[in-house]
């Protein structure tokens, strides 16, 4: 009997067997909530902890009436069941009790909410703002801005080589915070809902078009912390992670000075005023180097491979076309995307196919300038 009864709950009695023979192992606390590394994250976690054992003691109070009952007044003990309606002490417990235990609840959470939606401007103001599917940080004081993007090979990705450590959750570029200061994030996005998920600092913000939300976090423990875009965005939703890392306040002034000492190098170049001259001779070095394996030096490209330079319409007359070809490459041709060139690069290699092989003369004869290609790499909006 008891044997049948078993085997019709197979399923559950191993599982509950295999509970209680290995109470501690390791594996059920990865499915709790992680503690984190800040007060912040720790005051959530010590919440949640609370609210679960309130939870299990009115579950295991809740059962223990009603199996109590169910035993207690089987039908046999009791053939003849009481008839009586409504019984006011018992109402008003039942009211009152849970009222007390929500407001019990209540007093620590929202001490913790007021701590998380502390909206001070911080030591480090940061603006994240999610793309489709990037991230881009702006850190408003210092004027520093890029882009992170997943760096994850694509051959990890379609299982061609062995997947890396950190696959899908490293990025070209981490956004670095000094330790113990406090960084507010200010989180929008630019084209649909994302959102921005650490969650080694408690932070799950929605990132909304048109909206800035903030959150704020105060890291005391150096280190990388890794996280995601956490709503659901489009077709590479799974592919934008966030890679935070957090360093000793030295190490992040020169990552500062550095990164400005770079963006006033670019901004030198493509703001300089270039002669066609200097472009022209800028674009044959590029030239020789990217393009002349299958445009070949003359401009004359292959014959049914490779098209020619050379009086193409393009080059002679289409100078947004011929940004965007070079920019984004040519789907499903030999042509691929030269974005990887820097803005100097490619507006000399551009002016220097329109300049060249007699092409300024039978076309427009425009040239591309550097803030040519930085303005084509701003977000289209
Ligand atoms: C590996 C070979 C290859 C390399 C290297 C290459 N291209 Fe191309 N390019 C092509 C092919 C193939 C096409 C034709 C694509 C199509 O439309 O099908 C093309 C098309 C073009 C076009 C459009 C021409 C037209 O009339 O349609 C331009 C402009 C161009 N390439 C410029 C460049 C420049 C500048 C470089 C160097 C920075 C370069 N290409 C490097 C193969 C190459
Ligand atoms: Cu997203």
């Amino acid at each position: 009997m008891l044997l049948k009864y078993l085997g019709k709950f197979q399923y559950l009695s191993i599982a509950a067997l295999m509970l209680i023979a290995n109470p501690i192992k390791a594996d059920w606390f990865a499915l709790n909530m992680t503690r984190g590394i800040t007060d912040i994250s720790n005051e959530v976690f010590e919440l949640h902890m609370l609210i679960f054992w309130i939870c299990v003691a009115i579950g295991v109070v809740v059962f223990a009436v009603m199996f109590y009952s169910m035993y207690a007044h089987t039908k046999k003990k009791n053939p003849v069941a009481a008839t009586f309606h409504e019984n006011t002490k018992v109402e008003i417990a039942w009211t009152i009790i849970p009222f007390l235990i929500l407001i019990a609840m209540a007093i620590p959470a929202s001490k913790t909410l007021v701590k998380i939606y502390d909206d001070e401007a911080g030591d480090v103001n940061i603006q994240v703002t999610g793309y489709q599917w990037k991230w881009q940080y702006n850190y408003l004081e210092d004027d520093i801005s890029f882009f992170a993007n997943l760096s994850t090979d694509a051959d990890e990705i379609y299982n061609l080589v062995p997947k890396g450590e950190n696959y899908l959750q490293e990025v070209d570029e981490m956004v670095l915070i000094p330790v113990g200061k406090k960084i507010r994030f200010l989180i929008t996005a630019n084209d649909v809902i994302h959102s921005w998920w650490m969650p080694d600092f408690a932070i799950k913000q929605d990132a909304i078009p048109g909206f800035v939300n903030t959150a704020w976090t105060k890291v005391d423990v150096p280190g990388i912390y890794r996280g995601k875009c956490t709503e659901l965005c489009g077709k590479n939703h799974g592919f934008m992670p966030i890679v935070v890392k957090a360093v000793e306040q030295d190490e992040y002034d020169q990552w500062v000075s550095e990164k400005k000492n770079v963006a006033m190098k670019l901004a030198e170049l493509t703001t300089k005023e270039w002669t066609t001259q200097e472009l022209v001779d800028r674009g044959e070095d590029v030239y020789a180097l990217n393009c002349v394996a299958c445009h070949q030096t003359n401009g004359q490209g292959i014959s049914g491979i490779f098209p020619a330079l050379a009086g193409s319409d393009i080059v002679l007359n289409n100078k947004e076309k011929n940004i965007e070809i070079l920019m984004e490459g040519v789907q499903g041709a030999a042509m691929n995307s030269f974005s990887y060139l820097s803005e100097v690069e490619l507006a000399a290699v551009i002016t220097y196919t329109r300049q060249e092989w007699g092409n300024a003369e039978n076309g427009d004869g425009e040239i591309v300038i550097p803030k040519d290609i930085v303005d084509y790499k701003q977000p289209k909006i």
